[in-house]
């Protein structure tokens, strides 16, 4: 027998074999991805922009209110150990069609010193400001300061800052939530404001110290209201926490918080809040765990306000925006980690999970308001065959969405950044109205 008839006879032997063992499998017919909204962004292929033999981990990115700057923020992971980490950064001055050359650069290199968190923001001079956690502390470091010995915000409390979150507002204003332990005995949520670009930061307040762990906040500031602070954040003893909100007005030197209101339920398993303004509105997203049949899932929920968000009689109900029960394969991180932006009126969400019904991995899948949430689609943004985590977004107005996240690399066992963007298409005038805010 030739060789060819040999190969031919095993393929259909293979072949016989694979068709019964799918026919007598339950689950004969797979099944397929879900449909995207109309509205979906036209996403670009996916570019690398961390480096190939390192892993690097929880990319932020942040666009410019003045340009077409794109910058992405992300710990690199330099040695063997975990712990041998730094803040770096990739910019582009084109929208993320072009990357600046010389690739990826260290905001700041600390050999034997863990560097964890960077977040970053733009002001209106087109400048950069960078805070991360170093070695336990929150640290500072303006764009032409890259590369020197950052200026310390707090020393960390008793075991450490952790999860800071910048928002840069006109050329000089810059404000930091971050959480530590400190007055309470817990973790609390802290806010400080620098008015001189990041020299100094002299107005400083607990934004929530109860004896309740305080953390993941989130910070939002309208440019026409910058002293007017709005700030979401978790709040619970163990993993029953919940999301509240509160608001920082800042006269003079000193800022006076709302009582903090709570936004989903008691006891609850409620966390990682995000918030976006527009105009009076807000809208708050978060992961909400579901206990189904003795397992937990989890659940992209959202709620909304659009005036006198002070008081919790403004805001509506809860609501499911990403419609089906997702689960996390690996306990890092354990949360789903939904991150918005705003485009034409429309919020777009994104978070990672694993479908059960579909793959073992974690993908990135999306959903949009203008598109009645999941009711009108679910995207999906990776494929079947890699694990995606930690999606981050950002916008320019005119309709260019930026995501930055974590793929893991079976190959070289690394976690690398990849960054996509796409077009968002301009609505038109009959679409839906934004749901959830209650009027
Ligand atoms: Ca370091
Ligand atoms: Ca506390």
């Amino acid at each position: 027998m030739k060789l060819r008839s040999v190969w031919l006879i095993s393929g259909i032997v293979v072949l016989v074999a694979l068709a019964w063992r799918v026919g007598s499998t339950a689950v004969a017919k797979p099944l397929l991805d879900p449909i995207p909204p109309a509205n979906a962004p036209d996403w670009s292929e996916p570019e690398l922009i961390s480096f190939e033999n390192f892993s690097a981990y929880l990319p932020r990115v942040v666009t410019s209110p003045v340009d077409d700057t794109v910058l992405v923020v992300f710990t690199l992971q330099t040695g063997a150990l975990p712990t041998t980490t730094d803040p770096y950064y990739m910019i582009s001055r084109d929208k993320g069609q072009s990357w600046a050359t010389p690739f990826a650069q260290a905001i700041y290199v600390s050999a034997g010193a863990r560097s964890l968190e960077v977040n970053a923001a733009i002001g209106t001079d087109g400048k950069a400001h960078a805070v991360w956690i170093e070695n336990l502390a929150l640290v500072y470091s303006h764009e032409d300061n890259w590369g020197n010995a950052p200026t310390l915000i707090s020393s960390g409390g008793s075991i450490g800052a952790t999860n800071p979150i910048l928002v840069a507002t006109g050329s000089n204003i810059l404000d930091v939530v971050w959480s530590e332990v400190d007055t309470s005995g817990s973790f609390d949520v802290k806010h400080a404001r620098s008015v001189d670009g990041g020299a100094t930061w002299n107005i400083r307040s607990n934004v929530a110290a109860t004896a309740l762990r305080e953390d993941q906040a989130m910070l939002a500031i309208d440019p026409a209201n910058p002293n007017r602070l709005h700030i979401v954040y978790e709040s619970g003893p163990s993993l029953q926490r919940s999301v509240f909100y509160t608001q920082g007005t800042i006269q003079g030197s000193s800022v006076s918080w709302s009582a903090p209101i709570q936004l989903s339920a008691d006891n609850s398993k409620d966390q990682r809040p995000d918030l976006a303004l527009r105009g009076p509105q807000i809208l708050v997203t978060y992961t909400h765990i579901d206990t189904y049949d003795g397992s937990d899932y989890q659940l992209v929920f959202g709620i909304g306000c659009a005036q006198n968000c002070t008081q919790r009689s403004s805001w509506g109900n809860t609501h499911n925006l990403s419609g089906t029960y997702l689960t996390v394969n690996e306990t890092l991180p354990f949360f789903i980690m939904p991150t918005m932006a705003q485009l034409f009126g429309c919020h777009f969400v994104y978070y990672h999970g694993v479908n059960t019904q579909l793959s073992v991995n974690e993908r990135l899948y999306g959903v949009n308001s203008c598109a009645n949430w999941h009711v009108g689609g679910t995207e999906t943004l990776t494929p079947v065959t890699s694990r995606a985590i930690n999606p981050d977004v950002a916008a320019h107005a005119d309709g260019w969405l930026y995501m930055a996240y974590e793929l893991y690399r079976p190959e070289t066992d690394k976690t690398v950044v990849q960054f996509i963007r796409g077009l968002v298409p301009e609505p038109g005038f009959a679409l839906y109205l934004p749901v959830i805010v209650r009027n």
